[in-house]
């Protein structure tokens, strides 16, 4: 199966963090999803390491280089996934951006680089048919 890197706000803002739930769980019925906790916190295994937060750096980087491609919801503007969609394109990784279009006003950074495929939508059920395209 291959492994999917699933990019959404975490300190940028959690009010998406249902829909990134629902699209974690649409994923894994065909894929594995390295980020799970993305879409539900209490999954995340690493706070209360010492020095968790350079732990969570250096897992995040190892399973973006791991993985086979990257797909994020970018509705909820969030400076740790920029940070991750361009680690992801300096390592070759096919990026895959969603956004609500009715609420979100993308990044030049991001709608401006061809490399990435931007996904816009205006309806979540939008979103699963595209998904279906990419998996
Ligand atoms: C638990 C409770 C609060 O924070 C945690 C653990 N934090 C993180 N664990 C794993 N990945 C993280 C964490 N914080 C940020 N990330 C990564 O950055 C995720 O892969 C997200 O895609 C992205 C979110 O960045 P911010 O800037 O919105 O936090």
């Amino acid at each position: 199966m291959r492994k999917i890197y699933f990019a959404g706000s975490i300190r940028g803002g959690r009010a998406d963090a249902d829909l990134y739930r629902r699209m974690i769980e649409y994923i894994q019925k065909t894929d594995v999803v390295l980020t799970e906790h993305v879409g539900n916190l209490a999954l995340s295994k690493i706070e209360g390491e010492e020095d968790w937060e350079a732990a969570i750096y250096e897992q995040d980087t190892a399973w973006l280089r791991e993985s086979d491609l990257v797909i994020a919801e970018c509705t909820t503007p969030s400076l740790g996934v920029g940070y991750e969609l361009a680690y992801a394109e300096r390592f070759g990784k096919p990026v895959y951006i969603f956004y609500d279009k009715r609420r979100t006003n993308l990044s030049a950074m991001l709608s401006g680089d061809k490399y990435f495929h931007l996904c816009p939508y205006s309806e979540e059920q939008e979103i699963y048919p595209m998904l279906d395209q990419i998996l």
